[in-house]
C-alpha cells in the first residue's frame, strides 16, 4: 500500500491528486509543521530535510515531488506522462520543471507574508518583486494542457498556479488554465480529502504598496 506524508496546501498536494487520478489506494498520514514531527529521526530517513511529500512506494521512499509524480506515472499510469524518445517529451519535462520555478517564487512569498511573522522581518522591497516575477512567469502556463493531453506536468503546474492565486492576479491564459484543472473530479476529491489549511489562512495576500 502506498504511504503519503501530507501537509495541507503543501507541495505534498501534488501527489495527493495524482493518486486520485490513479484511483490508487493509500494511506494519507496528515502531518503539520507546527509539532516538529517532520523533524523526527524516522521522517528524517524518509525526507533528509525535513519536508513533504514523502512517499513510501514499491518498498522505497522518494520525497521530491516532481520525481514522485514522474516514478508513479511511470509505474502506475503510463498515460499521464510522455515516455522518452516520443513527441512531445521535451515539452513534458520542461512542464514538470517549470513548476519548480514557479515554485520558487511561492515560497520565497510564503516566507515574506506568512512565516516571517513581523513587519520589520520582511523585505517589501522583495515582496513585491517576488509577485511580479510569479506573475511574468504564469503568463507561460495554459490555457491548453502541457503537451496537448494532460499529464503529471499539469499536476506540477497546477498546484502551483492553484497557490499563486493567493499572491497575484493570474493572466488570462493561467485563469483559463485553473479553470479545466479545477473542473477535474480528481482535483475535487483531493482538494476534500487534502485537509484544514495549515499555511494559507488568507484567500489573498496583496504587496506591499511602495
Ligand atoms: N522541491 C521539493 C520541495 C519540498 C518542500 O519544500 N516542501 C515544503 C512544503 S511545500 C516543506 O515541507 N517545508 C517544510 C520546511 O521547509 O520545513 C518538492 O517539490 O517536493
Amino acid at each position: 500500500m502506498i504511504r503519503l506524508w501530507h501537509v495541507a496546501q503543501s507541495r505534498s498536494f501534488r501527489v495527493l491528486w495524482l493518486l486520485e487520478e490513479i484511483g490508487a489506494e493509500y494511506d494519507l498520514i496528515a502531518c503539520s509543521f507546527f509539532d516538529r514531527s517532520l523533524r523526527d529521526a524516522d521522517h528524517l530517513l524518509r525526507s533528509p530535510a525535513g519536508r513533504v511529500p514523502a512517499i513510501a512506494v514499491d518498498g522505497q521512499t522518494l520525497c521530491e515531488s516532481g520525481a514522485i509524480l514522474l516514478y508513479l506515472a511511470e509505474n502506475r499510469a503510463p498515460d499521464l506522462r510522455v515516455p522518452e524518445g516520443a513527441a512531445g517529451r521535451a515539452a513534458f519535462l520542461q512542464g514538470l520543471h517549470y513548476a519548480e520555478t514557479l515554485g520558487a517564487h511561492l515560497a520565497n512569498l510564503t516566507q515574506h507574508h506568512i512565516v516571517l511573522r513581523y513587519d520589520w522581518m520582511r523585505s517589501p522591497t522583495v515582496m513585491r518583486l517576488e509577485a511580479k516575477r510569479l506573475e511574468n512567469a504564469l503568463r507561460a502556463v495554459g490555457p491548453d494542457w502541457v503537451t496537448g493531453e494532460f499529464t503529471v506536468a499539469d499536476i506540477a503546474i497546477g498546484y502551483a498556479v492553484w497557490m499563486a492565486r493567493r499572491f497575484v492576479g493570474l493572466p488570462e491564459c493561467a485563469a483559463r488554465y485553473t479553470e479545466r484543472f479545477a473542473a477535474r473530479p480528481a482535483f475535487q476529491r483531493a482538494l476534500q480529502k487534502d485537509g484544514p489549511a495549515q499555511i494559507y489562512t488568507q484567500d489573498f495576500y496583496a504587496p506591499p504598496e511602495g
